[in-house]
């Protein structure tokens, strides 16, 4: 009996003598496709509820609301940017005294399995050095960045001074 014989006979019952059939066995799997997958995973968490923001007078800094929804582990929202603003910061009302104040806060945590709701009188994004280039009506896109889940993009809907989340954007989430 020849070589190649011997060799086909092993292949055939599943005997793992023959190198061939080893190599096989060894080269499929590539680590770094199942970490992308898990980053994408982590991203998803990520939901939005109604994404709105109040625009103010010229010049005057606007506040964005929306309602964070997180399906994966705890997390913390802890920067906004948008092209049509200079900057943003995290803020968060509160009574003092009686009297309703506003600070910038850190970081906004977004509880695992739960939300948190950026909403008038609590937390909401303060929106500064508008471009203008955003008006009643528009989408402003801009990018939430958290701990964990890193970039996500949302798009606020923006309504007029005065306006508010009149009714639901068509349950709008990305
Ligand atoms: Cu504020």
């Amino acid at each position: 009996m020849t070589r190649t014989t011997l060799l086909a006979i092993a292949a055939v019952c599943g005997v793992a003598a023959a190198t061939p059939a080893l190599d096989l066995m060894f080269t499929p799997h590539a680590p770094s496709g199942s970490q992308a997958r898990a980053d994408e995973a982590a991203t998803q968490a990520i939901t939005f509820e109604e994404p709105w923001l109040r625009l103010n007078i010229a010049g005057r800094p606007s506040a964005g609301f929306v309602s964070i929804m997180n399906s994966g582990e705890t997390d913390q929202l802890i920067a906004a940017r948008s092209d049509a603003y200079g900057r943003i910061e995290l803020h968060e009302h509160s009574m003092v005294d009686g009297a309703m104040q506003m600070r910038a806060v850190e970081a906004i945590a977004a509880p695992g399995g739960g939300m948190v709701a950026l909403a008038p009188g609590g937390y909401h994004l303060m929106l500064f050095e508008p471009t203008g280039a955003v008006e009643a009506g528009d989408r402003a896109p801009s990018t939430l960045t958290f701990e964990s889940a890193g970039d996500v993009v949302v798009e606020f809907m923006a309504q007029p001074l005065g306006g508010g989340a009149k009714k639901k954007q068509g349950g709008h989430t990305h």
